[in-house]
């Protein structure tokens, strides 16, 4: 090629330049080849050096002929350069793409069938004119049972199975088998009056079958005052029972036991599945249980400094996670809470 006359051999680099640089895939080819076109190990850098043997008019048409020929090659290089780049920059926003609009609705998430329930609930007693109270899960002998008049000795104890927690004298730190001990720490952080709930969950040494899980949720309400009575919580109860389940369904109170209310009740409604008349839900009773109720015991007052003779109060608390089950048609308790998607998500 040398001894061909310059200006030809500068021609055939920049037709060769030509299919070198279109058939470049990408940048980093393309920067190769840059240098070898136009490096310093380049013919157009090596023709320059030649033009020193020319005479004065030969070496300036050579010289501009060489300057040409490298502004069409860097040209060449310019241009497949930016069109490496835009393709490149297309590429990436493709494999990158977002649709912000894309949704799978049968995939979203939703909260557990429990605390919908409880959500629920909360909003109609708020809607009473309760608060609502929380406390810890991990409790005291004191507040779990001894403060609610039941001192170490007493049989009714045995009412509850409790989990104990390995922490200071053995018995004396346990999971609260109810949310009782809530309201304890409420009457024992303000003066009446009080209308609160108690939402929460409860640990209890139960094996879990159908109807029993060792660990549920409550909700236990708590009304403080002058003057309350045992119609106030009858009437209260039935203003919830109507808000909640329909005006349709009417509650009762039946004679109880516990240690902490006297006297006590049951308290159940009406059948919401069959009005009354008797079903497979009810038991053909015409009835559902959901829970207990009765006025607080003095001595519950007196271990939290309340003035028995001067406050009067009731208190109630059903189970959430039996009364959601019921509701659902739900026959087994466990499968609230072994996390089945397939089951959870019908809810
Ligand atoms: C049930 C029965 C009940 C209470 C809870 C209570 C709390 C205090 C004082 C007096 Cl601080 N009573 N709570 C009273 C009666 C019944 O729950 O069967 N729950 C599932």
């Amino acid at each position: 090629m040398s001894d061909l006359p310059l200006t030809q051999r500068l021609d055939a680099l920049v037709a060769s330049a030509a299919d070198l640089v279109a058939g470049t895939g990408d940048l980093d080819a393309l920067h190769a080849l840059d240098v070898e076109l136009t490096g310093r190990r380049s013919l157009l850098v090596e023709a320059k050096r030649e033009l020193g043997s020319l005479e004065e008019d030969d070496r300036r048409a050579a010289g501009q002929a060489i300057n040409e020929a490298r502004q069409r090659v860097e040209d060449l290089i310019a241009a497949r350069r930016s069109e490496l780049a835009a393709q490149q920059r297309q590429a990436r926003i493709e494999a990158e793409r977002l649709d912000l609009t894309e949704r799978e609705p049968a995939r979203t998430g939703r909260l557990h069938l429990v605390t919908q329930a409880r959500d629920h609930l909360e909003d109609v007693f708020v809607g009473m004119g309760f608060t609502v109270a929380e406390g810890p899960e991990v409790e005291t002998d004191f507040y779990n049972f001894e403060a609610l008049n039941l001192p170490p000795s007493h049989p009714a104890r045995g009412m509850w199975d409790t989990f104990y927690v390995d922490v200071g004298d053995p018995g004396t730190v346990l999971l609260r088998t109810h949310t009782s001990p809530v309201q304890i720490r409420v009457m024992e952080a303000t003066e009446p009056p009080i209308c609160s709930i108690m939402p929460g969950r409860v640990y209890r040494r139960d094996t879990a079958d159908a109807t029993h899980t060792p660990v549920f949720h409550q909700i236990e309400g708590l009304v403080v005052d002058e003057g309350i009575s045992f119609a106030d919580l009858a009437g209260t109860l039935d203003a919830f029972t109507r808000a909640y389940f329909g005006r349709q369904v009417r509650s009762r109170l039946r004679p109880s036991y516990f240690p902490f209310t006297e006297p006590s009740a049951e308290y159940d409604i009406s059948c919401v599945f069959c009005g009354g008349v008797g079903c497979r839900s009810c038991g053909g009773t015409g009835w559902l249980e959901l829970g207990g109720c009765g006025m607080v015991h003095p001595n519950v007052f007196a271990a939290v400094g309340y003035d028995p003779e001067r406050w009067t109060g009731f208190a109630f608390g059903f189970g959430i996670d039996r009364m959601t089950a019921q509701r659902h048609g739900v026959d087994d308790l466990r499968d609230l809470f072994t996390n089945d998607i397939r089951f959870l998500e019908q809810f």
